[in-house]
């Protein structure tokens, strides 16, 4: 196999965002743009000489072109070893699960998440470290200063690698790896939870709905939920991994999981329904004729996790992003234990679970996980629900409306404007934040603001700091208004509103959310300036 060192000249637009970089898909096929940022993270992390990595993504558009450019560009750099999941596929929670199981110095993950696929959609990369957690602020930093002045990159000419056959094969003095993508992390699962006790559930005729939306988590919940669970035929829908998920956006919420909603919410509807996204790491969980908060889903799994086998033991402690509700802490004060508010993204949450601070951690993004993977976890979520359920017998609607009446419930919601133009939204942030001081005492539908700032974060583990994570605007009651940037859109820029109000009396839980928070909703619009500045007033997306 011969190798040859390619001259090339740097892009000024590799740096990663929230998860990872994340492009049009033709951007990414510009010429040497994959190999620039591959050889960046090769010539960062530095030491993947003779070492295994784990290669795989979600299955969309240029997954396997980019595979193979990997391959040859990862055997020319000397890499020891590669994994790569059949077909090119890994979730990124199986991912996360093989570089931990196999020992492997890192990984590409290939995704652009929820975000739809497609020749003219997006796609994504980013590397994982030997933790199997995607890497820190610090790496994805010095790898975008890398790709600023790259020079040149390695790559082995030669045949493609048969992705489609699990064996071993050999490209010049690497070997490659293809293996079954989804049975070490159905393995994992099968240590962390009851299967006997949630295989007498779907016995006893409990029906769940899985929409896998035409993405990686098919395989995965074909394989667990109705292979080795007994979950009935056709519990799971939409289950091929398709390049363009069908055309759709593989997100799980209540805009783009229609489908499932509607069932959920239709007559007759089953006993529990759930939704992953594009590469597998998100989840979206539902009882009949009801919808769970991410946030609440935190919540609850925290205060029910003695019911399973993988967490009897107890929590060391959690841990939340920031924009997320406030409903675990209340949880985590009542166990007495630790809870940690993080900068949005898993990124942040690795040293705290790498440290054993943390066992469980969250975002309101629809994102749960545990100390099993460093990655959110989909099908993770999913099955602690199921093993909840398998113990207690009671609806989930029972379930959540007794954790309301016990910790309070935080009415929630998050309010996206996607696609903004990307002043205009530079411009509303800058606005809200020259007031910010100023707010500090302003009273708002009978509450008073106690604070009002920009979010940062020191890590307690490395001590390191982050600035600039989010505008905050916290009541003296508990409730708070958080303006963000998405660091994972790829047209313009997408503006996040986050508002909660906590409820402490039963009484008043049965509420509806969009109208309980109206006036904290009108003013985060009035206080951003939002429509004079953007041109909207109605969100994309309301979750
Ligand atoms: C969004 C979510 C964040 C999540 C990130 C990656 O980021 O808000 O909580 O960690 O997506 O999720 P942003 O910067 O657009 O708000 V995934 O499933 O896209 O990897
Ligand atoms: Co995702």
């Amino acid at each position: 196999m011969k190798i040859k060192t390619c001259t090339t000249t740097p892009y000024d637009d590799q740096k990663p965002g929230t998860s990872g970089l994340r492009k049009k898909v033709k951007q990414f096929q510009q010429p040497n743009y994959l190999e620039n940022f591959v050889q960046s993270v090769i010539d960062t992390v530095g030491n993947l000489a003779g070492k295994t990595i784990v290669v795989g993504g979600d299955g969309r558009y240029y997954n396997r072109e980019a595979i193979q450019t990997i391959l040859k560009m990862a055997a020319a750099n000397c890499v020891g070893k590669v994994l790569v999941g059949r077909g090119g596929l890994l979730s990124t929670p199986a991912a996360s699960a093989v570089i931990r199981k196999y020992g492997a110095e890192g990984g590409f993950i290939l995704s652009a998440s929820h975000n739809p696929g497609g020749p003219d959609e997006d796609f994504g990369i980013k590397y994982n470290g030997n933790n199997g957690g995607p890497a820190p602020e610090q790496l994805t930093e010095a790898v975008f200063q890398r790709s600023l002045e790259i020079t040149q990159y390695n790559i082995a000419e030669g045949a493609e690698t048969d992705l489609d056959q699990v064996g071993v094969s050999s490209a010049g003095d690497m070997v490659v790896e293809i293996i079954d993508p989804v049975s070490d992390y159905a393995e994992l699962m099968e240590e962390l939870f009851d299967f006997d006790k949630i295989s007498a559930l779907f016995a006893s005729g409990f029906r769940m709905r899985f929409d896998a939306m035409n993405a990686i988590t098919g395989p995965y919940a074909k394989e667990i939920l109705e292979q080795r669970l007994g979950a009935a035929a056709g519990s799971i829908i939409n289950g091929e991994p398709l390049e363009d998920f069908g055309g759709g956006h593989p997100d799980p919420n209540l805009t783009y999981a229609k489908e499932l909603v509607d069932e959920m919410f239709g007559s007759n509807p089953p006993d529990f329904g759930a939704a992953s996204d594009g590469d597998g790491d998100r989840n979206m969980v539902l009882g009949a004729n009801f919808f769970i908060t991410p946030s609440d889903s935190l919540a609850l799994i925290a205060a029910n996790a003695h019911h399973v086998k993988g967490y009897r033991q107890g929590l060391a402690g959690v841990a939340r992003s920031m924009p997320t509700s406030g409903a675990v802490d209340r949880v985590a004060e009542l166990l007495g234990i630790e809870c940690f508010e993080t900068p949005t993204g898993w990124k942040f949450f690795g040293n705290l679970l790498d440290a054993g601070r943390i066992t469980l951690c969250g975002e309101e993004s629809f994102g749960t996980g545990s100390d099993h993977v460093r990655e959110k976890d989909g099908l993770w979520a999913v099955l602690f629900w199921l093993n909840v359920l398998a113990v207690r017998q009671e609806p989930v609607a029972d379930i959540v409306t007794e954790h309301w009446a016990k910790y309070g419930r935080n009415y929630y919601t998050r309010h996206d404007f996607e696609a903004v133009d990307s002043e205009a939204a530079r411009g509303l942030m800058a606005h809200i934040e020259s007031q910010l001081t100023h707010l500090v005492g302003t009273r708002i539908d009978g509450r008073t603001i106690s604070y009002a700032d920009n979010f940062a974060y020191l890590d307690p583990v490395d001590k390191s700091e982050s600035q600039n994570q989010g505008l905050r605007i916290g009541f003296e009651d508990g409730s708070r208004i958080i303006f963000r940037l998405s660091g994972t859109g790829t047209v313009g820029a997408t503006i996040r509103i986050y508002i909660e109000q906590l409820e402490l009396e039963p009484s008043r839980q049965q509420q509806d959310t969009q109208q309980t928070l109206i006036a904290l909703i009108e003013f985060a619009s009035s206080l951003s300036e939002l429509e004079s500045r953007t041109g909207r007033s109605t969100p994309t997306v309301i979750t």
